[in-house]
Order: structure tokens, then sequence, then C-alpha cells
């Protein structure tokens, strides 16, 4: 592994590992505007950024069950129709460093900046597979095939040397409507090597993890991809099982994210002069579901006040209405709120299938300190 040819970074990100390369903005960047810059957008590699250079001889290949392969270069990739996609990419360990203090989880440390939203733009992936002949909606090929799997050029110590490697149902790949693209740009510009340069997959409304960057070749198959990342990470255990008891198999694959809220206009202890204050963050739920409702508390979760919501600034954000809303995407909340005593702010988040954040971190640790929605508290201590 070469770490002496990694791209340049913002000097304002907070470095969580060097090699792997692991850093997110302060949280206050999040807030800053809907669309997340991709400076400030968080980087999550498991490996060196691999570097393609000659992109005229770039290309994926996309073999497996099927009854013809295909190679496909940057030029056939951009035939298709193009689309632009606002979607929130969140990693399962967002927030890991505060589920940590229950007691000790494998993983790199996060803060609640593992996330960023963006406008990725590229191909569709039913789209794509058509090019092969599978079908849209399709759930199995001729040959048996109902996973689609993604592999990556990059090189990975978990999977001794070898590639990244995920994924996705077919069934939900080739369904145009669940918005897996191959994307080739983020917020209008092409990707950059940080975030997949020259394609990666975008996979709307799941964990981080899926959405393979830097993307070498897809294979249908017929069982679920058997990498490191599938089968031996990135998966959701109760708190009773540590080190000693695990068993991976009894375990899915973690897909879709839970309901989750953060609080970005404040850090974990902050000093405030009496009066007003306001509280921003964000909001998001996975697999499409909207975010119903935003409640902030000022009483360490005793009473509870509503907070707005909006997407793009001036619109009014309504949950599930396509035409109001990026169903994929984060929805920024805000809320002034009367503060003269030190006190406990609260927030949580309600998704448009009423699924409510849990209130406890205890009540959902688990050992490799995944998936942490638990209210979001920050301590205000008020000076004078
Ligand atoms: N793809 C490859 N090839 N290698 C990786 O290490 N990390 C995954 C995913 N895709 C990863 C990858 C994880 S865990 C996350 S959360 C997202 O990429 C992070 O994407 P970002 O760095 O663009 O924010
Ligand atoms: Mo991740």
């Amino acid at each position: 592994s070469d770490y002496s040819l990694e791209p340049p970074r913002h000097p304002s990100l907070l470095i969580n590992a060097k090699t792997p390369f692991n850093a997110e903005p302060p949280r206050s960047a999040l807030i800053s505007s809907y669309l997340t810059p991709s400076d400030f957008f968080y980087k999550r590699n498991h490996g060196p950024i691999p570097i393609v250079d000659d992109i005229e001889r770039y290309f994926i290949s996309i073999s497996g069950l099927i009854e013809n392969s295909k190679s496909l270069f940057m030029k056939d990739i951009r035939m298709l129709p193009k689309y632009n996609v606002a979607a929130t990419l969140q990693c399962a360990g967002n927030r890991r460093t505060a589920m940590s203090k229950t007691k000790t989880v494998k993983g790199v440390g996060w803060d609640v900046s593992a996330i960023g939203n963006a406008v990725w733009g590229g191909a569709k992936l039913a789209d794509v597979l058509e090019l092969v002949g599978i079908p849209k909606l399709a759930s199995i090929t001729r040959l048996g095939g109902r996973h689609v799997e993604f592999v990556s050029i990059d090189k990975c110590k978990e999977e001794n040397g070898g590639p990244y490697k995920a994924s996705v149902p077919l069934s939900q790949a080739t369904n145009p409507e669940a918005d897996v693209l191959l994307a080739y740009e983020m917020n209008g510009e092409p990707l950059n090597r940080d975030h997949g340069y020259p394609l990666r997959v975008v996979v709307p409304g799941v964990i981080g993890a899926r959405s393979v960057k830097w993307l070498d070749s897809i294979n249908i198959i017929a069982e679920e991809c058997q990498g490191f990342f599938m089968q031996k990470d990135y998966k959701m255990f109760p708190p009773s099982v540590n080190w000693d008891n695990i068993n991976w198999s009894t375990r899915r694959a973690q897909m879709d994210f839970p309901v989750q809220c953060v609080i970005c206009s404040l850090e974990d202890v902050s000093t405030i002069k009496p009066g007003q204050v306001k509280v921003s963050g964000y909001a998001v739920s996975g697999g499409g579901r909207g975010i119903e409702r935003v409640d902030v508390s000022v009483d360490g979760g005793k009473t509870w006040l509503e907070a707005s919501r909006y997407q793009k600034s001036g619109t009014p954000y309504i949950a599930d209405d396509a035409a109001n809303s990026d169903k994929w995407a984060w929805v920024l909340f805000e809320i002034t709120v009367d503060i003269l005593h030190s006190t406990e702010i609260v927030a949580k988040a309600v998704d448009s299938a009423a699924n409510v954040q849990p209130e406890r971190v205890e009540d959902i640790w688990n050992l490799r300190g995944i998936l942490n929605t638990s209210w979001h508290r920050v301590q205000v201590r008020v000076g004078h």
C-alpha cells in the first residue's frame, strides 16, 4: 500500500485516521448549506486512494450470471440518460465516538459529521444493466443471478490486499425508482479522487458502505457478495454480543439506515450567553422515508418543541411529496429557543413511517459501534 500519492485535502477537516485517510468536517460546516461541498464532505477509505490517469482507457466490465459479458467505457456510460439525484450518504459509523463512551467498540472514531448531502450525477444502474440484457424490475436473471456485486480498484487490508466490494439485490438494482446510480459527478463537478473518480456507485437510503467508489467491475451473482465488508463488518448486533461469542452469519448485512438527527449549531459542550439560541442541524432517514418531524427539548427531554424543516430554502418541506422533497436527502431543521440556565438540549426526529430515534445509546450499543441514532444531546453552560 502506498500513501504517498494522496490528493490534497481541506485543512479544516478533522482527521480520525491518516492511513487510510478518514476525516470529517467540523459539525458547523454541515448546516452552512443544504448541499455539502465536496471539500467538506466526509472521506471514508479503507486503503490508499487509487489513481486513474488514463480516462480514455478506463472501463468497467459486467459479467457473471448473464448471457453476454460487456465492457463499458466512460463514453458508453455518459451516452445513457443522465440523472441528478440529491442523496445523503452516511457512514454506518457516524457518531461512533459517542457510542464508545458506553463501552469500547471497534472501528474508526467519528463525531457527528460522517455524513453529507450531495447531488450525484450519472447513469441509473437499471439502465446500465439493460445493456447486458437484464430488464427493469428483474429479481432474477435467466442464469440465476439475484445480486449485483460492485468491485473496486482499491486495495484494502481487510480483504488481504484485495479490492473493496459490496452488493445490492438485483430487484433494487433494476428498479429505476431506487435511483441506484453509477455516478461520475458530485454537485455538478466531476467526482474527485477522494470520492471515487472516475466512477462510483451511489445507493441512496442505504449505509455508505454499499456505495462502492472507484468502480472496476460489476458481477451478477446468485448469493450476496461474500466480501469482508458485507459478511464480517457493518452488521448490527445486540448489546449482548461480544468478541468471544460473535457469530457473523446470524445477522444480515446492514442496508437501509435508520432515522437520525443531530444538532450542528452547538458543540457537545458550549458556553453561551443567556437569551435566544438558534438550534439547527440535520435529520434524515433511510429507505426513502422522509422526515415527518424534528422535536427539540431544552430541558433534557422532559418537554419538546417542534423545529421547522427545510431542504431548498424558500420551499416548504413535505415528507413523501415527490414534487416538494428530495426523497433521499436530509432536511435541515432550525428552532430558536430561550436559554436562561445551563441545561441539556436534545433533538430527535420522526420519519414518515413514524419510526423514532431511541432515547439511550446504551440500548443500541453494539460491538462494531454502528448506527448510533440515539437522541442527540448537547450541554450548554450559561455564562454571563
Ligand atoms: N468504496 C471503496 N472502493 N473503498 C472504500 O473504502 N468505503 C465505503 C464506501 N465506498 C469505501 C468505498 C464507506 S464505509 C463509506 S461510508 C463511503 O464509501 C464513504 O464515501 P465518501 O468517502 O465519498 O464519503
Ligand atoms: Mo462507512
